[in-house]
């Protein structure tokens, strides 16, 4: 009972201290001028020194604007991968300019794109959920392909929270190839997360729920709801999840929360922090302790440590059952196997980081002002000496203080753990707002043998950081140089833009190791609520101009049955079902007249003939809501039911050349019953 009431005391406290330090008073925009005269800029020209007098800038400000300005023309030397939270959509950023390159249209119909407006349709009906259209998606953790641990430029991976669904983007196109959705879960967190040469993508859950979706009253919590991961195998040559190779694990109803896969040391290890170790149900109408209290009564809850080696043996092997008809293996088998391992990680975790030489998994309680360090291979050495307890499930649980490497104290509300390629780790601090740089010990005290495992600074952050990223922040070799701070809260960064305010990313000067970091830039995110982002090399993408072929389909990547090209134009009639073989250049369709009877089937392929960089054609109808993108290259095809009669005028909607007004059409569907069709009979 007391501590109960000490649990909602922290709650309450930690509400708090939230509220106060997301009102914290609106800076005035100086913010590193000391006193009140225009501070003295030397080296700059009169005319610069001039404009920073009259902007109010200081020397703190100049560099910053330096760091990141880039002249026209200029490429960024980073891209940032990031989920758009709920717009389904993923964000493309360049760093250090931080300008938007891209949105690409994911699990949501976008219309530029003219994704699921004539094409895409596919892709996202295989999203569909039981036969639900379900068109929104709250994606939360993108992850890059990887080769040998490291980022290698060729897929993204991102996961829908909220209906369990995996998508995977080729970044030839960089464009959507594929929806799969979990059948085990009806929704997830912990993913995506790749396996260092992306054998796998680890998909996690978190609610717990009867496996599949199926009904069990509250009651009956601890005998039939479940946690969950799923393996996706991927075929890195049909750029696909192979869902017939894939498999789950199931877990104990704790709520499985992040993900990490191990590499180098720990490869072939997978490690998932997880809350609500207590099982709490909620029903605070039914006077039980809201889930807030009920899940954080505990001290500790469990990181799962899978061999994910084992399982795929025993997946092989065929030691699985079906549920909706994917394999899972059984948590009986998993322990029996060898596959599950847990350890107490201080209260309400967030996420499990593995340190890039793999040796160490970093967890970090938001009610715990401290990160806690585990060592792979104190997990090894006590794994093999069998020393555990078990938890209800019969789950080894190995002894905290036989796997804990280190404890190191860095700040209130520690989220998320990312590296630099000097040794240190920067973590998050919800309730201080703030990232702490803190050094590794182990291989990594080399690098300062003076302070391992120390706290060396911190800078603060506008307002409620949740995740971060480092360059290359989660590889076996990350580049430090940059930090992004994803901050929840923006209140008085922006311009007021109305109560629903945007996300805040703060771009962060990692590069003067040991010094203070620096604050360099502040972009605001309108559009859902990004949680994670990658942050990649630029050099290491290398998309298409243009599409390879003439005729060329993105989704087989290869060209298309359908490809049209110059002088094999044509309408052609089979019953009522009309197939339309068109070219788009600049600056005309053929053909320009589609006249065609109301009731009939229209299957329509337009071919992009230009070979240009940057020549795209769009493609509208008017009441049919079509709408396609078709870059040089691309055959597009759409299909619609004419149950319309009428004109309606097809045209370009990219402005592609002088003549761009007149790229357009008739699309002329008779009506039934008309004179002209009397006349044809
Ligand atoms: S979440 S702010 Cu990754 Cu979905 Cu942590
Ligand atoms: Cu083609 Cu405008």
């Amino acid at each position: 009972m007391k501590r109960n009431v000490l649990v909602l005391a922290v709650v309450a406290l930690i509400v708090l201290a939230g509220c106060t330090l997301a009102r914290r008073p609106a800076q005035e925009p100086t913010p590193s001028g000391e006193g009140e005269a225009a501070p003295a800029v030397s080296g700059l020209s009169p005319d610069a020194i001039a404009i920073a007098q009259e902007r109010g800038l200081g020397p703190d400000d100049i560099t910053a604007a330096l760091k990141t300005y880039l002249p026209t023309g200029v490429h960024d030397d980073y891209a940032i991968f990031s989920s758009g939270g709920h717009s389904g959509q993923v964000l493309v950023i360049g760093v250090p300019s931080m300008r938007l390159l891209k949105v690409i249209g994911v699990f949501t119909p976008e219309p530029w794109q003219g994704w699921g407006y004539g094409v895409g349709n596919d892709v996202l009906d295989e999203g569909n959920v039981d036969g639900n259209e379900v068109r929104w998606a709250d994606t939360h953790h993108p992850a890059l392909s990887e080769t040998e641990g490291d980022y290698d430029g060729q897929f993204l991976f991102i996961n829908d929270k909220a209906n369990a669904r995996v998508a995977v983007i080729d970044l030839r196109d960089f464009e959507n190839k594929q929806i799969v959705k979990n059948q085990v879960a009806v929704n997830d967190h912990g993913g995506t997360f790749a396996t260092p040469n992306t054998e796998y993508v680890i998909e996690g859950g978190q609610y717990a729920a009867p496996l599949g979706w199926e009904y069990a009253a509250l009651d009956d919590y601890n005998d039939t709801y479940r946690g969950m991961v799923t393996f996706w195998k991927f075929d890195r040559d049909a750029g696909r999840l192979d869902e017939a190779e894939s498999f789950a694990i199931e877990l104990p109803p704790y709520w499985q929360d992040l993900c990490d896969a191990g590499k180098l040391a720990s490869d072939g290890w997978v490690f998932c922090n997880s809350f609500n170790a207590e099982r709490a149900t909620g029903g605070v109408e039914e006077g039980n302790p809201p889930f807030e209290a009920g899940a954080s009564q505990g001290d500790t809850d469990y990181m799962h440590i899978i061999n994910l080696q084992k399982a795929e043996e025993v997946f092989n092997a065929g030691k699985t059952f079906d549920v909706r008809g994917f394999p899972v293996i059984s948590l009986d088998t998993a322990v029996e196997e060898g596959i599950l391992y847990l350890t107490p990680e201080p209260k309400s975790p967030h996420g499990v980081a593995v340190t890039p030489d793999g040796q160490f998994l970093v967890v970090s309680g938001k009610l715990d002002p401290h990160v806690t360090v585990y060592s792979f291979d104190k997990i090894m050495s006590t794994i093999e000496a069998e020393k555990w307890d078990t938890d209800d499930y019969g789950v080894p649980v190995l002894g905290l203080d036989d796997v804990k490497e280190a404890q190191v104290e860095v700040g209130l509300g520690p989220l998320h753990t990312q590296f630099d390629d000097q040794g240190y780790a920067y973590t998050s601090l919800f309730l201080d707002s703030a990232v702490a740089r803190w050094s590794l010990g182990g291989d990594f005290a080399d690098l300062h043998p003076e302070d391992p495992w120390q706290l060396v600074s911190k800078i603060n952050v506008h307002y409620n950081i949740g995740h971060l990223l480092a360059a290359e922040g989660d590889t076996v070799s990350p580049d430090g140089k940059y930090l992004v701070a994803m901050n929840k809260w923006a209140l008085d960064r922006f311009a007021n833009v109305g109560p629903l305010l945007p996300q805040n990313f703060q771009l962060i000067d990692i590069d003067n190791t040991g010094d203070a970091m620096q604050l360099l830039y502040d972009m605001p995110i309108g559009l859902g609520e990004p949680h994670y982002a990658q942050m990649i090399e630029y050099a290491k993408l290398s998309p298409w101009e243009v599409y390879p072929e003439v005729g060329w389909d993105p989704q087989t990547q290869a060209v298309s049955e359908n490809a049209v090209l110059p002088g094999e134009e044509k309408v052609v009639r089979n019953g009522n079902e009309v197939e339309v073989f068109m070219t788009a250049v600049r600056s005309h369709f053929t053909p320009e007249h589609v006249e065609i009877q109301e009731g009939d089937h229209v299957t329509w392929h337009i071919t992009n003939i230009e070979r240009s960089y940057d020549a795209t054609h769009g493609f509208a109808i008017p009441a049919y809501n079509i709408n396609v993108s078709i870059e040089p290259g691309e055959a597009a095809t759409v299909e619609f039911d004419a149950n319309q009669p009428g004109v309606f005028s097809y045209y370009c909607t990219e402005f592609c050349s002088a003549l761009h007004l007149e790229m357009a059409g008739y699309l002329l569907v008779e009506p039934n019953g008309s004179s002209a069709m009397l006349d044809q009979e």
